[in-house]
C-alpha cells in the first residue's frame, strides 16, 4: 500500500512536471550557433556610439601625420578642458571616449618614462601636464568609459624597427594599461612603417607588423589590468575594423569572420556567415574630413543629414560607431562640431521617441515554448527572447495595431549570446484587406545585435516581420517600430556640366518644392521630380517639405552664372569639364606660372565679378592666394584671397559692371609649399 501510495505520488509529480514543461515553456534554449561573443564583447556592443579624440602635436602644426621631428615646445593648448569634451559627448548620448595617447609622430600625451618625446617637455602646465590622466578623470567624473589609441608606428623613435623600440612600445602599453584604467578599448592603428625622423636619420623603415610588435604580449598586458577591454587592430583583435573611414558598415554585417582572411576586404567589411571568430565591426569616422583639427575644414563639418546616415549605416547595420572630434588648438571641441552633434542627438531622440510596438499584440507562427514566447519581443528586457523550435529556421511575427498606424523605421535585435543567425528577412504590411509594400532603403539580410530598417512612411494596421533564412532556430530579443518625423534639412542644389540642375532632400518622406523666378517656394510651387535643365543664368530656391505635416525646412538658394555652353574656353585646354561642373571635388591642376582661365563669351556681356571654388578634397593643397582679373585684356581688379588655406570656401569677387567678351583670370600662389595651383570650379558673374 505504502509503496503504491508512494509510487502514485511520484507519478503525480512527474505528470505535473511534464504538464508544466509543455505549457509554461521550461524547454531548453536553442543550442548556440558558434562562434558566440564573450560577455565583454556583448557589453561593448551595447555601447553603440562613442567618441574618438585626435589631439597632439599634429593639432598645433596643422598636420595629419607628423614626421616625428616637430618640437614638443609647440604643444601648448591654452584652454584645454577635457571636461568640456566629456560633457559634450555625454550630452550627445555617447558612452565612452578613446584618446590618441600617441599618434604616428611618436609624441606621448602622458609623462612616460619610455621616451623624452612627451608632454612633460612641452610648455603645457610647465611640463607638469598629463592629458591621459585629465581625460580619464573627466570620464570617471561623468561616468563615461575610457579607451586609448597607441600608434604602433613611431616616426620619432630612433630604435623604430629594431628590438629597442619594441621594448619601448611594450613599456608604453604597460604604463597606459596600469595607470589610467579601467580601459574599455585599446586601439592599435594599422598604419605601420615608412619614412620618418627616427632620431634624425630621416629614413624609410619597414617592419612586418604581424611579427614585429608581439601583439600577444601586448594583449596579455592590457587584459591583465583591464579584463573587459576590447582590442582593435594588431594580430589578436577582439573587434574588427570595418575596412573604411567613410562611416559605413555593410547592410550584410556578420559578427563572425576569419581574421586570417582580412586580406580579402569582404571578410573585414561584411564579416562572414562561415566565420569562425566573433569579431564585431567598429565604424571609425571623423566629424570633419581630417582626424586632426585644421581651421581650413571649419566649413566642412559633416551635415546633420550626413551624420544621420552614418548612424543608420553603422549602429543600424550591427556595428558600433566611433565618431572622431578633432579637438582644436585651444583644447576645446569646436563650437560648430558640438552644435551639430547635439542636433544629431536630438534628431535621433526624436526619431526613436515612441515605440509603436510597445503595446501592440504580437503573434508568431512558431514558438519554442512559453519561456520563449513572442511577448518577449516587446517587453523591454534584453535577456528574454522569442525562439523557434529546433529545425525551424524561418518564421513570421505579426503585430496588430488597434488602428491604422504610420511607421517608417523598424528596429530588430537578435539574441547574440547564442550567436548570429538570420541571413535574410523582410517586412510586410497590411491595412484592412490591402497589402502595403514596405521597401527598405537598403537590402535586408543580416540582423545581429541591431538592425534598423528605414523605409518610406506606410500606414498599416498589421506589421509582419518575415525571417526568411537563418543558421539555426530564430532567437530574437527585440522588435520596435517608429514613425520618425521627416528630417527637414535644407535641400542641396547643384548644376552639372550638362546644365542639369539636381536638388536633393535628405529624407525620403520629404517633397522638394522649388522656384526659378526668384520667389520663395511654397506649396503651390513646382515639385521637384528629377533633374531639369537650366541653360542660362538663374536662381533656384528650394525647400524640403514634410508631406505629412507640411513642415518646411530652411530655404536653400543657389545662384547660377552663365553656363559653359555660353562661352568658348581658350585656356585651360584639358579638364574643362572639371572646372565647370558645379563640383569642387573634381579639380584642375595648373602649373604655378601658368594658372590661367581664359574664356570668350559668344556675345558681349556686362561682367560684374567671378566665383572661384578652391579644391574641396581632403587635404587639398595648392589653393590660389592671389588673382588678377581682365576683361578684353584690360586689368579690372587684382587682390588676395584672404585665409584661403585655412578656409577654402567659395571666393566671390564683385566689381562695377564692365562690358566685354573676353575674360582672363590669372591665379597665383604667393605662399610656399606647392608646385601647382588647384581649382575646383569657376564662373563669371554677368548682369
Ligand atoms: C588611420 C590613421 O593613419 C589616421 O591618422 C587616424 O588615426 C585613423 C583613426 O586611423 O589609419
Amino acid at each position: 500500500m505504502r509503496m503504491t501510495f508512494f509510487g502514485s505520488k511520484i507519478y503525480i509529480l512527474l505528470a505535473t512536471a511534464l504538464f508544466v514543461s509543455s505549457c509554461s515553456g521550461t524547454k531548453e534554449p536553442p543550442k548556440p550557433v558558434y562562434p558566440i561573443p564573450t560577455q565583454s564583447q556583448i557589453e561593448w556592443q551595447k555601447l553603440e556610439t562613442y567618441a574618438f579624440v585626435h589631439f597632439g602635436l599634429n593639432t598645433f602644426n596643422d598636420m595629419e601625420w607628423g614626421f616625428g621631428n616637430t618640437s614638443p615646445e609647440t604643444f601648448n593648448p591654452q584652454e584645454l578642458d577635457c571636461e568640456q569634451w566629456v560633457r559634450t559627448m555625454k550630452a550627445a548620448g555617447m558612452k565612452a571616449v578613446i584618446l590618441t595617447a600617441k599618434h604616428h609622430d611618436g609624441f606621448c600625451l602622458w609623462p612616460t618614462e619610455t621616451t623624452e618625446y612627451n608632454i612633460s617637455k612641452s610648455p603645457y602646465k610647465n611640463g607638469n601636464g598629463d592629458m591621459v590622466k585629465e581625460l580619464s578623470e573627466a570620464c570617471r567624473k561623468y561616468c563615461l568609459k575610457f579607451g586609448l589609441y597607441l600608434s604602433p608606428w613611431d616616426r620619432n623613435n630612433p630604435e623604430y624597427g629594431r628590438d629597442g623600440y619594441r621594448e619601448t612600445y611594450h613599456g608604453q602599453i604597460n604604463e597606459l594599461s596600469g595607470n589610467y584604467g579601467p580601459l574599455f578599448e585599446f586601439w592599435f592603428d594599422g598604419a605601420n612603417g615608412g619614412d620618418g625622423y627616427y632620431g634624425g636619420t630621416n629614413e624609410v623603415r619597414k617592419i612586418d607588423a604581424n611579427t614585429y610588435y608581439d601583439y600577444e604580449r601586448a594583449r596579455d598586458t592590457i587584459l591583465k589590468r583591464n579584463p573587459d577591454a576590447m582590442i582593435f587592430g594588431g594580430t589578436v583583435p577582439t573587434i574588427r575594423w570595418v575596412g573604411n573611414e567613410g562611416g559605413w558598415a555593410g547592410c550584410t554585417d556578420w559578427c563572425p569572420t576569419c581574421k586570417d582572411k582580412f586580406d580579402n576586404y569582404s571578410y573585414m567589411h561584411y564579416g562572414s556567415s562561415e566565420g569562425t571568430e566573433w569579431l564585431p565591426a567598429e565604424v571609425d569616422v571623423s566629424i570633419r574630413p581630417g582626424w586632426f583639427y585644421h581651421a581650413r575644414e571649419d566649413h566642412q563639418v559633416k551635415s546633420l543629414a550626413r551624420l544621420m546616415d552614418i548612424y543608420y549605416n553603422s549602429v543600424g547595420h550591427n556595428a558600433n560607431l566611433l565618431l572622431n572630434f578633432p579637438v582644436g588648438l585651444s583644447g576645446k571641441i569646436h563650437p560648430q562640431d558640438s552644435t551639430i552633434i547635439m542636433e544629431w542627438h536630438n534628431a535621433l531622440l526624436g526619431e526613436f521617441k515612441d515605440n509603436l510596438l510597445k503595446n501592440a499584440k504580437a503573434m508568431a507562427d512558431n514558438v519554442r515554448g512559453r519561456r520563449f514566447s513572442v511577448s518577449n519581443l516587446n517587453d523591454d528586457k534584453w535577456d528574454t527572447y522569442w525562439a523557434t523550435e529546433d529545425g525551424i529556421t524561418e518564421g513570421k511575427v505579426t503585430f496588430n495595431f488597434s488602428k491604422p498606424t504610420k511607421l517608417n523605421r523598424v528596429v530588430l535585435q537578435e539574441y547574440i549570446p547564442l550567436g548570429q543567425r538570420v541571413s535574410k528577412f523582410h517586412l510586410e504590411g497590411q491595412n484592412g484587406k490591402q497589402q502595403v509594400e514596405i521597401i527598405s532603403l537598403d537590402s535586408t539580410t543580416t540582423i545581429g545585435y541591431k538592425r534598423i530598417v528605414r523605409f518610406k512612411t506606410v500606414e498599416v494596421d498589421k506589421l509582419v516581420v518575415c525571417f526568411d533564412e537563418a543558421k539555426g532556430p530564430l532567437c530574437v530579443n527585440n522588435i520596435e517600430a517608429y514613425f520618425a518625423p521627416a528630417l527637414l534639412t535644407e535641400p542641396v542644389i547643384y548644376r552639372d556640366f550638362s546644365n542639369n540642375v539636381y536638388i536633393t532632400a535628405s529624407d525620403v518622406d520629404a517633397a522638394v518644392y522649388y522656384t526659378t523666378d526668384g520667389s520663395e517656394p511654397d506649396l503651390s510651387s513646382e515639385i521637384y521630380r528629377g533633374e531639369f535643365v537650366l541653360d542660362g543664368k538663374g536662381i533656384v530656391k528650394a525647400v524640403s517639405v514634410d508631406t505629412l505635416t507640411n513642415k518646411f525646412s530652411a530655404l536653400s538658394v543657389k545662384e547660377f552664372d552663365l553656363p559653359y555652353n555660353h562661352f568658348a574656353v581658350i585656356k585651360p585646354v584639358d579638364g574643362v569639364a572639371r572646372l565647370f561642373d558645379g563640383n569642387g571635388y573634381s579639380t584642375v591642376s595648373f602649373p604655378l606660372n601658368d594658372a590661367v582661365i581664359c574664356l570668350e563669351f559668344k556675345e558681349e556681356q556686362n561682367i560684374s565679378g567671378f566665383r572661384m571654388l578652391p579644391a574641396q578634397g581632403r587635404d587639398a593643397t595648392g589653393h590660389a592666394t592671389n588673382y588678377r582679373f581682365y576683361v578684353d585684356n584690360k586689368l579690372i581688379c587684382e587682390g588676395m584671397f584672404d585665409n584661403i588655406d585655412n578656409n577654402p570656401v567659395e571666393q566671390v569677387v564683385e566689381f562695377a559692371p564692365v562690358t566685354g567678351k573676353r575674360v582672363k583670370f590669372v591665379a597665383e600662389r604667393k605662399l610656399p609649399k606647392s608646385s601647382y595651383i588647384q581649382i575646383g570650379d569657376f564662373s563669371v558673374i554677368t548682369q
